[in-house]
């Protein structure tokens, strides 16, 4: 039976529709760029869910009881409890949000001649994170990733022996870590199953080396796992999310995701002191007294709320729902996406709409650029634009796929949302030869997409 979205809305906040001319000149003054949009020029905001969620009331009830101690604070005993039950590890700090985390254990982790940190497929900030620290990020995501038109359940997983061999060829010595991301952002969404999880960490323990879980979206990768891997079915979310916690040594979480909330990171290990304690003593100088990291109390509270109602399967069920309804639209149109739909967001495979276009000019964002110009819809390049050169040649055009993703925030927009944002994108493709492809006229060193400016190229 249809099953509408679990909660009524007590709050709205007014968006508008530009006219098209004025996004016109809006998106030629951010430069081609809509991270340089102003949020009031656009109409529906998929550039990320990063923070962009809605809170619940429990959750806006709790920033009133914010202990704003400086040391101490009730709020954080409340956060530490929760994370401990929910992941089964001992040592929990706070941090702004998820790069704050990365900030403090890479550094640490890369050290004494160690220079590859392995992951099945890095997120950017995490990629640059473990670049800054002196380390090579290297992917080993399943080849049934790349192909976007394969139904293959579990499209985040590892290939456990291609990573293997590496590890066998470079020496373990020389790998810092393996870096497990659920669900994996980059391919689309995608859940690692638990098997495969289980394979790499036993893969860290024979080798010695720690595993860190990027848990951003730890809960919707516990959903799909109780829907598609064989023996969970029966499994509740919070005992199949404190499972996938077992097959790793530490994690990292944006809390911005799958906290709740918007703002917030969290850093935990589960029993090794010496790293806890070399965390924690980074912390301090880069984020704050180990019992704030940058957060307000209240933060901290609204936080721990979130991450209980996050493991509500009707929740996931609605959330995980309304992706898979765009996505679905979009495919019975015929517009080519990362298949089957990920958790939080429908990644529109541009680089199969737009083959002819040389990767040097960003298909994906060039699509977003329309996108926006046609519908007043903010979405996001996920491809050679976000990967950046290689560090050592500088070459450019890297990503295997052109995705743009139609990120979507959770508890926001509605399903009449998901409507217009499919038809805004069928009508795009329907006239995808006036697409132009863009040029930087400035690009930054680092993390070059946020800032970067553009021209068209005809
Ligand atoms: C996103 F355009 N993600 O997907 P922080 N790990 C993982 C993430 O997805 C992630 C972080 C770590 C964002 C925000 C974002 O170039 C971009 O709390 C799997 O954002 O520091 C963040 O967590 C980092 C968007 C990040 C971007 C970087 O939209």
């Amino acid at each position: 039976m249809y099953q509408p979205e679990p909660f009524k809305i007590k709050m709205v906040e007014p968006i508008t529709l530009l006219a098209r001319p004025e996004r016109e000149k809006c998106i030629a003054q951010a430069g081609y760029n809509p991270f340089l949009l102003r949020s009031e020029q656009v109409y529906i905001d998929l550039l990320t869910d990063s923070g962009t969620g809605a809170m619940s009331d429990r959750q806006w009830a709790g920033l009133m009881l914010g202990d704003e101690a400086y040391a101490g604070s009730r709020n954080f005993y409340h956060l530490e409890e929760t994370v401990q039950s929910i992941t089964g590890y001992r040592y929990v700090l706070p941090t702004h949000q998820g790069r704050g985390a990365e900030q403090i254990i890479f550094p640490h982790l890369v050290r004494g001649g160690k220079k590859y940190v392995l992951g099945n497929m890095h997120f950017d900030t995490t990629k640059a994170h473990i670049e800054l620290a002196g380390a090579r990020a290297v992917n080993f995501i399943t080849p049934e990733a790349l192909d976007t038109t394969t139904d293959y359940p579990f499209k985040g997983n590892f290939d456990l022996e291609a990573l293997e061999r590496f590890i066998l060829e470079h020496g373990a010595e020389t790998i810092a870590a393996i870096v497990t991301t659920v669900t994996c952002n980059s391919v689309g969404g995608q859940p690692v199953s638990l098997a495969n999880m289980r394979g790499a960490y036993a893969l860290g323990q024979k080798y010695k080396i720690p595993v860190i879980i990027d848990s951003a979206r730890f809960a919707e990768n516990a959903y799909f796992i109780k829907q598609r891997e064989e023996g969970y079915a029966q499994r509740s979310i919070l005992e199949i999310v404190t499972e996938m916690f077992s097959c790793g040594d530490a994690l990292t979480m944006s809390a911005k995701k799958d906290g709740l909330v918007n703002i917030g990171g969290i850093l935990a290990v589960k029993e090794d002191e010496e790293l806890f304690r070399a965390c924690q003593a980074l912390v301090v100088p880069y984020e704050g007294f180990p019992t704030y990291g940058g957060l307000a109390g209240r933060d901290m509270e609204a936080l721990a709320i979130g991450l209980k109602e996050v493991v509500q399967e009707e929740y996931l069920r609605q959330r995980i729902g309304q992706v898979e309804f765009l996505g679905r639209q979009l495919q019975q149109a015929g517009v080519p996406v990362q298949s089957p739909v990920g958790g939080h967001a429908v990644f529109v495979d541009v680089g199969r709409i737009l083959p002819e276009m040389p990767k040097t000019q960003y298909p994906a964002h060039a699509f977003a650029v329309a996108l926006y110009i046609e519908s007043g819809i903010r979405a996001v390049e996920i491809g050679s634009l976000l990967y950046g050169r290689d560090p050592q040649t500088g070459e450019d055009g890297l990503a295997e796929l052109e995705l743009l993703r139609l990120t979507i925030p959770r508890r926001t927009y509605t399903d009449n949302h998901m409507r217009y944002i499919a038809d805004a994108v069928i009508r795009v493709c329907e006239q995808k030869e006036k697409i132009k492809g863009v040029a930087f006229e400035y690009e930054p060193p680092i993390l070059r997409h946020f800032t970067a400016r553009f021209r068209l190229v005809d």
